[in-house]
């Protein structure tokens, strides 16, 4: 038995999802951030990527939320999903991202943008030169160097590919020593700014190994395990995160290219990652919220006309589409959608992009509705995910 998918206007009475972006909790689609405070205690500019993929914009971000400074947000396009705003140009002319400025004053490089905004703020617990934390973030540096040395460079031989591996683990146990070297969870005693610098490539890390490689960095690893859970349990943490199925494909036109291993365990990761099922992935461990199927309801229908405009199928046919798989995803009732729709339910499910779009868990809801509506109508895939560039996620399709 299959039903009818319900109409827009029906949706609309199934989610009350409301979120205050300027005060709530961290989210990806703030412009405005006062925390309670007004608009004219706003003294800081973030400027940072329309999609979140930047992670020396993440450590920013990360930082003002946990300090709970006042401020505004600009986004701006990468040049590897579009063109630079000319505004943005004019301003850092090598278009380089983050940016903040701090009582009008423009400040470029992550490190010396923490840096300005400890001198006017003060330091999220040990601050960016304090004697315990530049150690570690020569060590966040080691990591990262180990990372791209395995990630991003193709391998000639099975002795490389498990040299490159080794010697990444090798500064995996280092940063397992670090963390163990403290009794908390934390890289100090209290979280701070070691645990700001090392969280975007660690999460980076996590999910490209996974699925590049068939290394899993939160799994392997007990002091890191142990740091995730901590760093999930902070919502200015989880307002950044972003998941495997998210970085697996923004990270190859940033990175120049990210190179699979194709072992057995790499080719399992892959295909759950892009295929599903989703939950259960080590991405994300805390507890789905409750109102995750409404989250991402209440998204859809914010965003159908462009969902509907950017996507490859016909607009009609799309829709109707659409409305089964949100059907589902809300009632449990299965609706089969339009002959000929599985592709295009494929492409939106490939699309959706964490923390853009939605939380984690309302991510994983949605991309299982649309692959299981999908799946009743074909096994036919949407267009590839690019690697050189991600132009079909180029703000300016979207922007009407
Ligand atoms: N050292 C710089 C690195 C910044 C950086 O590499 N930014 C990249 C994005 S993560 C960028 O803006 N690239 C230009 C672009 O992709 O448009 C910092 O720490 O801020």
């Amino acid at each position: 038995m299959t039903t009818a998918p319900l109409s827009w206007t029906e949706l609309e009475a199934l989610t009350d999802f409301q979120a205050d972006t300027v005060n709530g909790p961290t989210n990806a689609q703030a412009r405005l951030r006062l925390f309670g405070r007004s608009e004219s205690d706003v003294r800081v500019t973030l400027y940072r990527d329309n999609h979140a993929w930047c992670p020396y914009c993440q450590k920013v971000w990360l930082w003002l939320e946990e300090k709970q400074i006042p401020y505004r947000i600009e986004k701006v396009t990468m040049f590897c999903y579009g063109e630079k705003e000319s505004w943005y140009k004019r301003k850092v002319p090598s278009g380089m991202l983050p940016a903040i400025e701090l009582d009008g004053r423009l400040i470029t490089e992550s490190d010396d943008i923490l840096i300005a905004l400890e001198r006017v703020f003060g330091a999220l617990g040990q601050g960016m030169e304090d004697p315990t934390v530049i150690p570690l973030r020569r060590l966040e540096r080691l990591l990262f160097r180990a990372w791209c040395s395995w990630l991003c460079y193709p391998t000639r031989s099975s002795q490389q590919e498990q040299r490159s591996r080794e010697k990444f683990i090798e500064v995996v146990g280092k940063v397992e020593y670090a963390l163990a070297s403290t009794p908390g969870a934390y890289f100090l005693e209290e979280f701070g700014t070691a645990d700001v610098i090392f969280t975007p490539y660690v999460e980076r890390m996590n999910a490209s190994l996974y699925y590049y490689k068939g290394y899993s960095l939160r799994e392997d690893n007990p002091h890191l395990a142990a740091w995730f859970e901590a760093m999930e349990s902070r919502p200015t943490y989880r307002g950044t995160q972003s998941d495997f199925h998210t970085h697996a494909h923004d990270l190859p036109p940033q990175m120049g290219g990210c190179w699979e291993n194709g072992e057995p365990q790499m080719l399992i990761n892959k295909t759950r990652v892009d295929n599903g099922p989703w939950f259960g992935l080590p991405d994300v461990a805390y507890p789905e919220p409750e109102n995750s199927r409404q989250e991402a309801l209440y998204r859809v229908i914010k965003h159908r006309a462009n969902i509907i405009r950017v996507n490859p199928a016909d607009d009609q046919l799309f829709d109707e589409a659409l409305r089964c798989a949100l059907t589902l995803m809300l009632t449990g009732e299965v609706c089969t959608p339009p002959t000929g729709s599985d592709v295009a339910l494929r492409y939106l499910r490939d699309r959706i992009n964490v923390p853009r779009d939605l939380s984690p868990y309302a991510a994983k809801r949605l991309r299982e509705a649309l692959e299981k509506t999908a799946a009743l109508v074909g096994d036919g895939q949407g267009s590839l995910i690019e690697i050189k560039h991600r132009r079909d996620q180029d703000p300016a399709n979207f922007a009407r």
